[in-house]
């Protein structure tokens, strides 16, 4: 892989790095991405499944859906990409990761700290009373869970079309996309705002956008530097980058 020099110098020193990450770092674990011809959404349409209306109108549907996904996530383990970044985590004086992924593999893999975007889909909440489950629920098919203080339905703990995101956690997102040096968007396709907005917001201040992606996305003609390839090798490679040349440092 060749990188810039630009690249070179801030894995070498740059102190400051934020990382979002979108559903192409998950899919060598073997978690299906949304687009795409093998994305989830060849097969299901996003618009009856990913928003309220569609869970309202049929819970026992969505629920067949997420029990499904949750077992396919549960048997997946987090990659090299995500082992990458706990390293870089590490080594990076403030590192900020923030997920649009529900899947908790980088919590997973070890990272201590994820701001998650869109939720994560082992939590779920009730719909009228707001109380959260104790446990990771999986439903039977054609039943819907329910809240144990009130008995209202229970919803997976994920962000849906026109909801808003979680703001304390968005407001730290776009912090640290304004406060570093560096920012990797990595495995997302920058379609779905507002977390496609961090990495702009990034450069307007700034920042050295990278993009690792297999393919271009909307946002790459943004980016300062596209890396084409898969997450599992182009992530551990910036990583073994940095840690040597941060070795060679004098402390
Ligand atoms: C690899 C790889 C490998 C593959 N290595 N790479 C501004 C402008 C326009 C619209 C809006 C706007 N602001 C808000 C909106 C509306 C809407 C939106 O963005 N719509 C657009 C689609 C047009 N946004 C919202 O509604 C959001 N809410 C919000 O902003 O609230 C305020 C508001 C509300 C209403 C109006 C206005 C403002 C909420 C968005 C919630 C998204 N939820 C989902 C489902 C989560 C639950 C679940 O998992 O079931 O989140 S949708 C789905 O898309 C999921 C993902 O997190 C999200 C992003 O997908 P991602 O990660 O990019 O995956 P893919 O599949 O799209 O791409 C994978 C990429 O990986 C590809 O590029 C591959 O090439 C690559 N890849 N293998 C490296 N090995
Ligand atoms: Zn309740």
């Amino acid at each position: 892989m060749t990188i810039s020099a630009r690249l070179e110098a801030l894995l070498r020193a740059a102190e400051s790095i934020c990382v979002l990450t979108g559903a192409g770092v998950s899919a060598e674990s073997g978690i299906a991405t949304f687009r795409g011809p093998e994305g989830l959404w060849a097969r299901f349409k996003p618009e009856e499944l990913a928003n309220v209306d569609a869970f309202m109108r049929n819970p026992a549907l969505i629920w067949e859906w997420y029990t499904y996904r949750k077992t396919v996530i549960h048997q997946a383990q987090p990659n090299p990409a995500h082992h990458a970044l706990v390293g870089m985590e590490r080594l990076v004086r403030d590192f900020t990761l923030v997920t649009q992924n529900v899947d908790n593999l980088h919590a997973r893999a070890g990272a201590q700290k994820v701001l998650e975007l869109h939720g994560n889909i082992e939590r779920s909440y009730c719909v009228e009373c707001r109380t959260f489950a104790s446990e990771i629920i999986l439903a039977k098919q054609g039943e819907v869970p329910t809240c144990r203080a009130c008995g209202g339905l229970l919803r997976p703990d994920v962000v849906w079309f026109g909801e808003i995101l979680p703001q304390l956690v968005l407001q730290e997102a776009f912090r640290a996309s304004e406060r570093c040096e560096l920012f990797f968007t990595v495995g997302a396709s920058g379609l779905v705002y507002t977390a496609a907005g961090l990495p702009l917001r990034a450069r307007e201040c700034g920042a050295y956008v990278v993009e690792i992606n297999t393919e271009p996305t909307e946002l790459s003609h943004r980016c300062s530097e596209r890396l084409y390839g898969k997450a599992g090798d182009i992530v551990p490679e910036l990583f073994a980058h940095m840690s040597e040349s941060r070795k060679e440092q004098p402390s």
